[in-house]
């Protein structure tokens, strides 16, 4: 089965839901919800990573996660930290975090030696330069080859760091210093990144490049976004990356079958 990860982002600025959920207790409301939605991995983030979004603190970050954390880890649920800072990182683990998901690709030793030594589940995900500056005229000569290579040195790093490579999953970073043109490129060959041999996620989500397609503003992007998910899946995804979960597990029911991924189908008459 596709597995998904639902976002659960507290933060006043992020790209589709900024301050409906910066209150602890909404943010939690929520992760329930996507959890009884299908959410096999809840991923709880406190700085948004949109260009030229407003730099966080870790003290601030903390506040943010660590309540929300908590109480999402206390119900059983499956929790990542969305996070490149070690000291967020840190807390999160001891609060309940089982992953560490890092757009810096544990970039920071420290973040790499906090993961070794905490044995935790690590998310690797490629971004060409900064957020800041990340969409100012992204070039590649072939992105896939350059994002594979760059995700196979940081799988490299991160096992010679110490971090068990059957924990890590590997993210060609969708949005993240990429045109329109470079995100469809590497949706459409995520085989050349799933034979790295680590489970592939994808956060297409709402993304501007499906703004861009659809021309439909980022409250209106579900059917690109179940789109490029299931596209993602038949191309070599294991974890779709997603804000809209059970519109997702409902495609996810009809795809799985046909790419040979599902369990039992159940539910429905088939009428
Ligand atoms: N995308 C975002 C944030 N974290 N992590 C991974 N592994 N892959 C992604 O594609 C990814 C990510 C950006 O999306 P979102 O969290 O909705 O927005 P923001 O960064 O503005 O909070």
């Amino acid at each position: 089965m596709t597995l998904l990860m639902g976002i659960v982002n507290v933060t006043p600025d992020s790209f589709s839901d900024g301050g409906r959920y910066l209150d602890p207790d909404a943010a939690i409301a929520h992760g329930r919800e996507l959890r009884a939605a299908g959410a096999d991995v809840l991923d709880v983030g406190g700085e948004s990573t949109r260009p030229g979004a407003a730099a966080v603190g870790a003290p601030e970050e903390k506040a943010r996660v660590l309540p929300v954390i908590e109480a999402l880890a206390a119900d059983g649920a499956r929790v990542s930290v969305d996070t490149s800072k070690a000291e967020v990182a840190d807390a999160a683990l001891a609060a309940g975090a089982e992953i560490v998901n890092d757009v810096t690709a544990l970039r920071d030793p420290a973040m790499a030696a906090l993961c070794a030594e905490a044995g935790c589940g690590v998310v690797l995900m490629h971004m060409k330069g900064t957020p800041r500056t990340m969409q100012d005229d992204p070039t590649y000569v072939d992105v896939v080859a350059e994002v594979r290579g760059f995700l196979a040195e940081r799988l490299e790093a991160a096992a010679a760091a110490g971090v068990d490579r059957e924990r890590i999953w590997v993210d060609p970073g969708i949005g993240f210093g990429k045109a329109v043109e470079h995100n469809l490129e590497l949706i459409a060959r995520l085989d050349r990144i799933a034979d790295l041999g680590r489970p592939v996620v994808i956060g297409a989500s709402r993304k501007n490049f499906i703004g861009a397609i659809t021309d439909r503003p980022v409250d209106r992007r579900l059917g690109g976004s179940i789109a490029a998910g299931i596209v993602a899946a038949s191309t070599g995804a294991a974890v779709l990356r997603v804000h809209d979960v059970a519109a997702t597990v409902e495609a996810l029911r009809v795809a799985d079958p046909i790419l040979g991924r599902a369990g039992p189908i159940a539910a429905g008459t088939g009428s």
